[in-house]
Formats: structure tokens, sequence, C-alpha cells
């Protein structure tokens, strides 16, 4: 029976809902298209989604089997049975040496795999893993820690309603972040009420759509932002009486900016001053203005001070809680939350004492914590669906780490950069062959949830991660069948009987951590289609009516225990995704702290009054490399086949015009790349889109798989393998890539 599939891409953050018809083998795509049943993305999907199949079916690295390195350091085939008991002992020897919190957790899920990831929790407990972390802490913990202290909640910005649309370091046509972002950019550009400012030293496609472009010069946002800030104060620009009524610290913030050299900070940046203040002018008058700041300025200088004042320029003209704006949102997992403990006052790491937000050790101290005779280093790694070899600062420094460590897990679909140097690779089902979702749903008004059905059969010898985590739990001895069967004999009661003895799982804090695999053992067999792996939703779906009852009751729900419960079937039945929850945009100020926002944050309000000079290249290092530059065919290291590109498959080194000639550098010249960390050589393309002194590279490239002929073969440049795990952001320890000190030299011909 041929039909079409409703799944999603799972290339970014968006995850469009598309349909896949199989070919006659039953598993090569042989066509894909958007899903116009989604009530997110609606049938709409950029280039990528259709070159899905080389994910699937790419013919490089897939493992079918579990894995144990020997002792001459080769690979061997072992059956899940030995897998499971080999890891679990080892990982109990490791606890018993050194406490089960030396066993470091990272990962969880890529750009749409979370389901398995939410399983992990109960494996962390059977093993007294204490510490984690995934790709959040390398990007988006600054701007998490800022909102927490701002906001006391995350909050997003609706673009699609927005009169002004504000992108801070973030080139939404070919990075997306909103539902339908071609479509949207094109519609601003088009409406003359609506308009688009970028900051980005880039042309990007995105500021090619834009009014107003400020194209300033690498590493100086924090300058330009400020100058825009003080532009909005010296003119009279702020919205006084919404600042009275909804913020706090008005005075304090206002008199840093009146401070501010605005002149000097705009040729600071390069930019022209009569551009900025336009641009100021422009964003101050709007009755709406969404802002998006991503990896431009949160992998930069000054990250976290930057996302301070991209905020301060949205919220002195009060762009809060209605349409257009910035919004807080709902969901089935607490995603960007967090404490907002003042710097120094917060959970640390245990060896570099760096701050843990939202639960992630940043990324970037991963190897400190490890390559070091710190009693309390980390002695063993469980790495699920990420490639932190390839992923974070400084690929060697990575690759020594993990080679250090008494044991590192890897649960993965492929033979990745960091599977090699895994003691044992687990290999999972991919994204099409098992039950998926992901968490990055923050949609608004209505927000959706998609639990994807299976589109074809998992391959015999590899395992959904759900029951990968199920089967270590229970290897480790915590859970038994003793433990199912009083909630089994509740189930048999019915639902609600299951509820109230689920309660009393949620009242042991022990056993409330263990919850996935209980759920996933006891109500998991009894749910239709084989969707064991939703059981957890079923508790997700109880949290979100608890959390935001009137939001699921306004999307149709009901009220109460029953209202869980529907919208657990719905979720169950809605292969296309469903609304989750509707909202009213002023529902945002009961979920801000004290109904309010606070704009002071000192111990950043006394970085922007006291900002230095901005230090030049220097002789040493002429250029500043953006390392990982999303393209029309990146998408981390996600699909391993590189014959998924139909273009720039080589991964090329942008350079400006002006640079290329001045060094006589034709398009596709070799030249060598020097960082203060490594040296590769790597084609160029001069193109008009770079400014001079800024180079650029593509993420998700240098990815290394065995060609047909068994022969390893290596595409383009793996970011990191120029980047240092020392550059870092001082508060929260997100990398600086897009900042980095590099330079060229010409390849003998
Ligand atoms: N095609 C594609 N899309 C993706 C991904 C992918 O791999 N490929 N990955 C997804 C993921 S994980 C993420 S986090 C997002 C990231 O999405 P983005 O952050 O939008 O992507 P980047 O291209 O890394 O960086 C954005 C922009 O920052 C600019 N930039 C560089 N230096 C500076 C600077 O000093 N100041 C400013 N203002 N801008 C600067 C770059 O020129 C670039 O245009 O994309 C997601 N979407
Ligand atoms: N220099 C530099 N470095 C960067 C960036 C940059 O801009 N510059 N960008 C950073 C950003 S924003 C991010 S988000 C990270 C991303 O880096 P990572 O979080 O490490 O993630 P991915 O590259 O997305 O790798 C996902 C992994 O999941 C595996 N996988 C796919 N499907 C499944 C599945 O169903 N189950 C399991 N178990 N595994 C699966 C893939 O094979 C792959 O190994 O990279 C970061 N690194
Ligand atoms: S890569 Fe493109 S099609 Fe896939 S989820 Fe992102 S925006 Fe949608
Ligand atoms: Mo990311």
């Amino acid at each position: 029976m041929n039909e079409w599939k409703p799944t999603a891409c799972i290339l970014c953050e968006c995850n469009c809902g598309i349909q896949i018809l199989l070919g006659p083998d039953g598993r090569s795509f042989e066509k894909i298209r958007g899903d116009k049943l989604h009530p997110a993305s609606a049938g709409y999907t950029c280039n990528k989604a259709l070159q899905l199949d080389h994910y699937q079916n790419g013919r490089v690295g897939r493992v079918t089997a579990p894995l144990r390195r020997r002792a001459d350091g080769e690979f061997e085939e072992i059956d899940w049975d030995t897998a499971i008991s080999e890891i679990t002992a080892r990982l109990q020897e490791v606890g018993l040496r050194h406490g089960g919190e030396s066993i470091f957790y990272y990962g969880g899920g890529g750009q749409g795999n979370h389901l398995g990831g939410a399983y992990a929790p109960a494996t962390m407990a059977a093993f007294g893993m204490r510490y984690r972390s995934s790709a959040l802490a390398q990007e988006k913990t600054g701007d998490f820690w800022v909102g927490a202290r701002m906001f006391g909640y995350p909050m997003r910005a609706d673009v699609e309603h927005a009169e002004v649309a504000f992108f801070v370091g973030k080139n939404p046509y070919q990075s997306h972040g909103f539902p339908r972002a071609r479509t949207v950019l094109k519609e601003i550009a088009r409406d003359p009420d609506r308009s688009m400012i970028v900051l980005d030293p880039v042309r990007t496609e995105t500021a090619e759509l834009a009014d107003f472009h400020l194209q300033l010069r690498p590493g100086t946002d924090v300058y330009l932002l400020s100058a825009m800030a003080a532009i909005m104060v010296r003119d009279n620009l702020i919205d006084a009486d919404w600042l009275g009524e909804h913020a706090e610290g008005v005075d304090e913030v206002l008199a840093v900016l009146r401070a501010v050299p605005i002149e000097k900070y705009c040729a600071t940046a390069d930019v022209d001053l009569d551009l900025v203040t336009a641009a100021t002018r422009r964003l101050a008058r709007a009755q709406s203005v969404a802002a998006l700041e991503d990896l431009g300025v949160q992998m930069n200088r000054y990250s976290t001070v930057v996302s301070y004042v991209e905020k301060l320029v949205w919220l002195l003209t009060g762009n809060v809680a209605k349409p257009g704006t910035q919004y807080a949102f709902t969901g089935m997992a607490a995603i960007g939350h967090d404490r907002g403990h003042p710097a120094g006052e917060g959970p640390v790491s245990p060896v570099a004492g760096a701050p843990i937000i939202s639960g992630l050790v940043p990324c970037n101290v991963i190897t400190e914590e490890i390559l070091t005779d710190h009693p309390a280093r980390y002695r063993a790694m469980f790495i699920e669906s990420s490639n932190p070899v390839h992923s974070l600062a400084d690929s060697a420094r990575m690759r020594a780490a993990l080679r250090s460590l008494e044991l590192v897990v890897v649960i993965d679909v492929a033979m990745t950069e960091t599977a090699r140097e895994a003691d044992y690779v687990l290999p999972a089902a991919t994204q099409f062959e098992k039950y998926e979702a992901t968490f990055f749903n923050f949609d608004f008004p209505r927000n959706i949830f998609h639990l994807r059905h299976p589109v074809l059969p998992a391959p015999d010898g590899v395992l959904a991660e759900p029951e990968i985590h199920a089967r270590l739990v229970e290897a480790a001895g915590v859970l038994t069948e003793d433990d199912y069967a009083p909630l089994r004999a509740a189930l048999a009661q019915g639902r609600e009987a299951f509820a109230m003895a689920f309660l009393g799982v949620l009242a042991d804090p022990q056993r409330s951590k263990l919850a996935p695999v209980l759920l996933y053992r006891t109500l998991g067999p009894t749910l239709p289609g084989d969707a064991a792996a939703a059981a957890l939703l079923w508790a997700a779906a109880y949290n979100c009516v608890r959390k935001f009852p009137d939001s699921v009751e306004r999307a149709g729900y009901g009220t109460g225990l029953a209202a869980g419960e529907r919208l657990f079937e719905a979720i169950l039945a809605g292969e296309h995704g469903i609304v989750i929850t509707e909202d009213d945009y002023e529902v945002t100020w009961n979920r801000l702290r004290g109904n309010k926002v606070r704009l002071v944050v000192p111990e950043l309000l006394a970085v922007l009054a006291g900002l230095p000079d901005a230090e030049g290249e220097s002789g040493e290092w002429p250029f500043v490399l953006s390392a990982g530059e999303r393209r029309a065919f990146t998408a981390n290291t996600i699909v391993r086949d590189p014959r998924w590109r139909k273009r720039d498959g080589g991964g090329t080194l942008r350079i400006s015009l002006a640079d290329a000639e001045r060094l006589g550098l034709a398009p596709g010249d070799l030249v060598r790349v020097t960082t203060r960390r490594g040296s590769t050589e790597v084609p160029v393309e001069p193109t008009d889109r770079m400014r001079p002194g800024h180079l650029s590279l593509p993420n998700g490239f240098g990815l290394s798989v065995t060609g047909p002929d068994g022969v390893p073969v290596t595409t383009g440049v793996a970011p990191n393998e120029l980047t240092e795990f020392d550059s870092r952001d001082e508060w929260v320890g997100t990398p600086w890539h897009k900042y980095v000190p590099a330079r060229l030299d010409m390849v003998p011909v």
C-alpha cells in the first residue's frame, strides 16, 4: 500500500510538516512534499526538506548493531544484551569509584528529536549522574539568563504579525527560526507599511530584503545597539507611559544611555550615523517590533551583554504582549527557563566553577572539567543524539578529552566524529523509523505539538532511545516488575486510577526521576499503534494543563483531569500535528515575574556604562573569521552523505571582493586559513556580500565518511578545528565562534 505519510523535516528547529511517499522498496523516499495539514508550516518547506532521503538512506556510516571498542582500537559488533550489561557494569564501576556525578550526560536531541532524550533523566537517576549539557549551552544560555533576569520567563518574537522585524545576527532566510520564514520575509519586504531592520556584517539573503541593513564591523553589536538605544532616549522616542506602567529601573537605565557617545559608537561599528538614526526612528515609531537575535551575536564578543541591550532597544518603546511583539509561550516541556541567579550565586560546574544556566554546564568548559587532575573531574561521558567532537569548540581538544575518560557511550544513528571516540556505540532507529517529537514549539498565540508516527520500520539491530534507556535502568536494578505491577493494576481500572497511582510516584523525589521509564513500561504497551514511546507525553499533557489551564481550555480540551486525557488523546491521534494551547496576547503579563519587566540587570548595565574602546584587528590576525555560517545546504551534522548538497558542495570560504583582489585570489583558489588554534586549506569564494576583513566558513562541513570504495572522504572544513575553548562569554561561557581572529596565506600552486 503506497500512501503519503505525514511526518516532519528534521533539519532545523522549525520541523515543518511534510508528507513522504515511499518507493517500491518500502524504504526510499520517492517523493516529499509540504504537509498542508500541519498547523504551523501549512504546506511550507524550504529547499532542504526535499533531500531527506540522504539522511534516511544515505549510503554512508549507518550503525546497525551495538559496537564495542576492542583492545586494538577497532570496533566489533556485539548483541544488545551484552552491550547493555557491559555498559551498566562499567557505569556502575565508575560510579563506585568516583561517584555517579562523575558521569557526564551530553545531548539528548538535535533539531527534531527530543522524545528519546526525554527518557534520559531516568538513566541519569539510575546511575547517579548529576551534570549535563547540550548544544543550547553554546548558543542560547546567555539569552535564557538575561530573559530570566528581566522577565522571569523566556520570550519569543511574533515576526509574522510585526510592523517592524528586527534581526540581530540572524539570517532567517537560510536559518529560519520561525514558521514559513521565507514567505513571511517576502511579505514584509513587499508591504510598504512594514519594515525590516538587519544588523549583520554580511549582506545576507535576509539583509537584501531589508529596508535598513546596518552592515556593521564584526563583533561591534554592543556599540551599535547601545547607540540605537541612546538615540531613542536622546530624541525622546521612548514610550514613557508604558515604561512607567510596566517596567522597573527605568531611570537607572536612562541615565546610562544618556551618557552613550552615539557618534563614536556608530564609528566603531562603521555604520553611517544617519542610517542608524533613520533605522532607530523607524523602529521607535512602529506599533509593533518583533526582534530575533541569534548566533551572529550569541557567538560573538559581549554576547550576553548584547542579548541584554538588544532587549532594551525593543523594551524602550513597549514591544511586549501585543500582536507582532514579544510573548511568553506555553509548551509541553519547559525550554529556555532559568532561575536567573545573579552572577556568582547560582549552581556551578564541579571543576571550573562555571555557572550552570537552565540546568546546563557551559559547553566550552567541558574539556576543562575533564583534562585536569581535579578530584571532581568527569570520568565518563554518556552522549546521545549529538556530535560534540564536531560541534563544540576545539575538536582536537574534545577528542583528547574523550580519549582520557574511562568510558564513553554514544547513542547515534551513524558513525560520527564523536562515535569514533567511543567505547560503545548504541545504534538508534532514525527519526523516520520511530515515534518522535520536538519540544522546540514556541508558537503563539496558538502553540502546537506534533507527535510524528513512524514512516517505515526500523531495521533489525537498532532500537529507539526510550527502549535503550528502559533497558539500562532495568539492568542497573533500580526498576523491576515489582515497580511496574501496582501501576499496571491501577491502569487496569482505567486512566483515572492510573493517574492517582502515578501521583504516588511523583510524590517520591527519587522515583519521580524514573517516571519516564515507569510510564514507558506500564502505560506504554497499552497505547495504540505501538506508540509506547509516547507514554511520557501523557504526564507532559497533564503538566501542560496544570501550568496553562486557560490556554488549554481555549484550545478546546476542557478543564481538569479530563483536559489532560483529551490533550493526550489528541496528540496520539494527530498525525499532522495539533494545536495544544491558545492564548491572548495579554496573557504574557501573567507569566512574567511580578507581571513586570526589569530593565536593570546590574552586572550587565555596569558593562554598558563602562564599555572600553573596541579593539581593532591586529597585525598578526588581520581577519575576523565567522566559523559556521548557515547556508542553503547546511544542517549541522544531521545529514552525513555529502551528496545531499545540490550546490555549494565544497563549503567555500567567503571573502570580500576587495580582499580577494588585493591578495590576487580568484574563485576556487585554495588558501590556507590559520587561527590561534589550527590551520587548514579551503577554496575561496570572493563575493560582494562580505565586508573587507571578514571571512566566513559554513557550518556542518568537514564530516568524514567512508566512501563506496572504503576510502574515507572529508568534504570541506570542520569549523571547530579552528576555534578555541577559552574564547568565550564572561557570564555564561558561550563561545565566540563568529569572531575568530585569523590570517590567510597563499597556497603555492
Ligand atoms: N540552513 C540551515 N539552517 C539552520 C541550521 C543549519 O545548520 N543550516 N542550523 C539551525 C541552528 S542549530 C541554529 S542555532 C540556527 C542559527 O541561525 P543563525 O544564527 O541565523 O545562523 P548563522 O548563519 O550561524 O549566523 C547568523 C548571521 O550572523 C551573522 N554575523 C556574523 N558575525 C556577526 C556580527 O559580528 N554581528 C552580527 N550582527 N551578525 C554577525 C552572519 O553573517 C550570519 O548571517 O540556524 C538553524 N537553521
Ligand atoms: N564553530 C561553530 N560550531 C558550531 C556552530 C557554529 O555556528 N559554529 N553551531 C552550533 C550549534 S548552534 C548547534 S545547535 C550545534 C549542533 O551540534 P550537535 O548538538 O552536536 O548536533 P548535530 O550536529 O545536530 O548532531 C546531531 C547528531 O544526532 C544524530 N542523530 C540524528 N538522528 C538521530 C536519532 O534519531 N537518534 C540519535 N540518537 N541520534 C540521531 C546525528 O547523526 C548527529 O550525530 O553545533 C554547534 N557548533
Ligand atoms: S530545514 Fe527547511 S523544511 Fe526543514 S524544518 Fe527547517 S525550514 Fe522547514
Ligand atoms: Mo543551534
